[in-house]
């Protein structure tokens, strides 16, 4: 039987890794199409009729034919159709909204962007680098506080919230961090890479297209 999700991404991409991510921890197969940047795949005309950004991730939804861009509302998008990992009541709900979007204002700048310059991708001036720093440590302090005495970010499992964070804090030590100063963000990862489904990107996102 075809595969219900195809997944268009870059190994390299944290965007694109959150989406792999979930869909492996749902065990959900999923077509997978590597999307060469280097090439300029992403901003081809059919990448672009799937993300209007010119980015990756885009997912297509195979059983209705829609495709989907913006990492966040496709996870948003996973977790409806699969009704898992969106929270478990309204209140949780809301909660795992609010800290995606904290996550994507407070967080994933500040390690995105001084990993896409220690790698080479980017090039930052070194004050504005030092600025993300900080601000990443102030991040990374308030999800270590949130993961005082708890399992995972909202209510008692996994959701999106936890999927949306760790597919940023992954690509930390890259960005320059050490994360021995945040012990209960580092047991949180742990516990999420002890899931069954878990793989890292280079398991989830080749460098060639697969089918499921
Ligand atoms: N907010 C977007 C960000 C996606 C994004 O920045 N993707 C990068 C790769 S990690 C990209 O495609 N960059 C190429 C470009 O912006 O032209 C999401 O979460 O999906």
């Amino acid at each position: 039987m075809a595969a219900r999700f195809t997944l268009h991404g870059m190994v390299l991409s944290g965007p694109a890794y959150k989406i792999g991510l979930l869909l492996s921890l749902a065990g959900e197969p999923f077509d997978y199409v590597h999307v060469s940047m280097r090439d300029g795949a992403h901003k081809a005309p059919d990448h672009m009729r799937l993300n209007r950004f010119g980015q990756v991730p885009a997912l297509v939804d195979n059983a209705n034919g829609r495709a989907l861009c913006q990492s966040a509302s496709i996870l948003e998008y996973i977790a409806d159709k699969l009704g898992r990992f969106g929270g478990a009541t309204l209140d949780e709900r809301i909660s795992v909204r609010e800290w995606m979007f904290w996550e994507y204002d407070r967080l994933a700048p500040h390690i995105y962007r001084p990993r896409a310059h220690k790698l080479g991708y980017r090039q930052f001036d070194p004050a504005v680098i030092a600025q993300h720093m900080g601000d990443g440590a102030t991040s990374l302090t308030a999800l270590n506080d949130l993961l005082r005495g708890r399992d995972w970010m909202v209510g008692e499992g996994l959701t999106i919230a936890d999927i949306d964070s760790y597919g940023v804090v992954y690509y930390a030590a890259e960005g320059g961090y050490d994360l021995s100063a945040f012990p209960n963000v580092v047991a949180w990862m742990k516990r999420i890479e002890a899931l069954p489904g878990y793989g890292r990107p280079e398991d989830l996102l080749p460098m060639e297209s697969r089918a499921a």
